[in-house]
């Protein structure tokens, strides 16, 4: 029987997806304090898969440690972590599970919208905390009359965008490029739409080209009844200037699901009322990560069975294995 072929698993990853793995796979882990070197040393002339969910960074120096890899399956659409231009020049195939979450992620973000403006996280405190039977919770923010911008209009910006078509609230969105076959007024660039809107989407990709795209400019014009909703990657806004702008009233609020540093979050946005802050949970279900799971496992499976991979991303071309 040949030997099972050698794969390595960064990160922690759903239990169904270590099942999968390890009834085919000789399967390798970082050490406990997310060290490499000793798992490299001894089998990194056989590593041929990574997976990963991108708790650590699959950069050139790891690829480039591993001349047998063919295959870096990520957990999430967004694959900011892996660095595709050494992957792709080492023609090995970067994976990703789009699609399976859109519908997820439109509910979720609708939801942390309204939780934001509507300030039920604070409302849910004065209630707990006993204030009711002191005090009606005071008048607040409403979604009514506001202008919604989205940032970012892929896959996920378009559910969003249906989605929020309901709430007879005008869309507009900024994009590298206009959308063909969408009707929402189009924003060449990102300053232009928050001077536009008074409730600004992110739903941009991570990586360098975004980076702190949302900065103090942006912010300013977003304005004083601004709402900011970050459901990307936290890398995408500059978390000082935003910080700053929820400090001095530069924006109203703000709703963050993901953030710079993660599981990081700085102290000022914890002792802020005017934010609804989450631990990157937009597609944290058993349903939508079920999904993801499994779309993960098929990729590695497929290119393992010589059938190529379902969703290889867009960066890496995909070898066919004779
Ligand atoms: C996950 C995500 O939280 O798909 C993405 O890009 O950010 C989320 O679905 C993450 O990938 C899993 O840790």
């Amino acid at each position: 029987m040949n030997p099972r072929a050698k794969l390595l698993s960064l990160g922690t990853l759903m239990p169904v997806i270590d099942q999968a793995l390890e009834a085919r796979f000789e399967v390798l882990r970082e050490g406990p304090a997310g060290d490499l070197d000793a798992v490299i040393a001894a089998h990194g002339g056989e590593i041929r898969a990574i997976v990963t969910r991108g708790q650590r960074r699959t950069d050139a120096a790891l690829i480039g440690r591993l001349p047998k890899l063919e295959l870096i399956a990520n957990f999430g659409v967004g694959y900011d972590t892996v660095e595709v231009e050494a992957a792709a020049a080492q023609g090995v195939v970067v994976t990703n599970t789009p699609d399976v979450l859109n519908d997820e992620m439109g509910d979720f973000t609708v939801g942390l919208l309204l939780a934001t403006v509507r300030q039920l996280p604070l409302a849910e405190r004065h209630l707990r905390g006993g204030h009711w039977q002191k005090g009606a919770f005071p008048l607040g923010p409403s979604l009514r009359g506001r202008r919604i911008g989205i940032a970012g209009m892929g896959r996920i910006g378009r559910v969003i965008a249906h989605r929020l078509s309901g709430f007879d609230l005008p869309i507009s969105y900024h994009a590298r490029n206009r959308v063909p076959n969408i009707d929402f007024a189009y924003h060449p660039d990102l300053v232009g739409l928050a001077r536009a809107v008074d409730v600004l989407i992110v739903v941009l990709p991570g990586g360098e080209t975004t980076r702190h795209a949302v900065n103090a400019e942006v912010l300013a014009a977003l304005g004083a009844d601004g709402v900011l909703i970050n459901v990307a990657r936290g890398s995408v806004v500059d978390e000082e200037a935003l910080i700053a702008a929820l400090r001095d009233g530069t924006i109203l609020a703000a709703g963050l699901d993901v953030f710079a540093a993660e599981p990081h979050v700085p102290d000022e946005l914890g002792a802020m009322d005017n934010v609804v802050l989450v631990p990157h949970i937009g597609t944290a279900t058993h349903h939508t990560r079920g999904l993801m799971a499994d779309l993960l496992i098929r990729n590695v499976m497929l290119w393992f069975d010589g059938a190529g991979p379902v969703t290889p991303v867009a960066e890496t071309p995909v070898v066919r294995r004779g």
